[in-house]
């Protein structure tokens, strides 16, 4: 099992596409390890996106980052850093086939509904950026209860 990081973007949570974009990842059998809203401070932004910080749209870039709260995924499957690559797309919405998350709701290059980590060694790292370990959770995907009686609960 992999765990690779998921960030939903400004675009996907002022364009009220959260559940849509968590519903196909779920449907698509990822198991959720975590997840925290919050908006994304200077530093984070200037570790997270180091390999942009020299390019003319870094400060738009962050300007974006930090328009809303943004919602940090960990999500675990089989080769999960891959498979959610080839679930949203890539980067340019526009280039993106329909049915992917960035082909069906990004807008373009830079507004484009979701961050994922683009390999095992980011997605260590990733992970580690965005969650206090305590924040990540193995569980099995089965519950139990206690309750024995069939009635609702008034
Ligand atoms: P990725 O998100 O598909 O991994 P990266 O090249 O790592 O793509 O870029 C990180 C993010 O920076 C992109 O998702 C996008 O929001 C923004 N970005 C990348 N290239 C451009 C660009 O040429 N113009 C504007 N924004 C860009
Ligand atoms: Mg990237």
């Amino acid at each position: 099992m992999e765990t690779t990081l998921v960030l939903l973007k400004p675009d996907c949570v002022a364009g009220r596409k959260v559940g849509e974009v968590i519903k196909r990842f779920e449907d698509a059998g990822f198991q959720i390890r975590g997840a925290k809203m919050f908006v994304p401070g200077a530093e984070i932004l200037k570790e997270h996106y180091a390999h942009l910080l020299a390019k003319p749209f870094f400060p738009d870039l962050e300007a974006f980052m930090q328009s809303t709260p943004v919602v940090a995924l960990a999500l675990a499957s089989e080769n999960a850093v891959e498979r959610v690559r080839t679930i949203i797309g890539p980067t340019d919405s526009k280039k993106a086939d329909p049915g992917t998350v960035r082909g069906d709701f990004g807008v373009d290059v830079m507004v484009n509904i979701v961050h994922a980590s683009d390999s095992n060694e980011n997605a260590a790292i990733e992970l580690k950026r965005f969650f206090a370990p305590d924040e990540l959770f193995d569980y099995a995907m089965h519950y139990t209860t206690t309750a024995r009686s069939a009635e609702p609960v008034h």
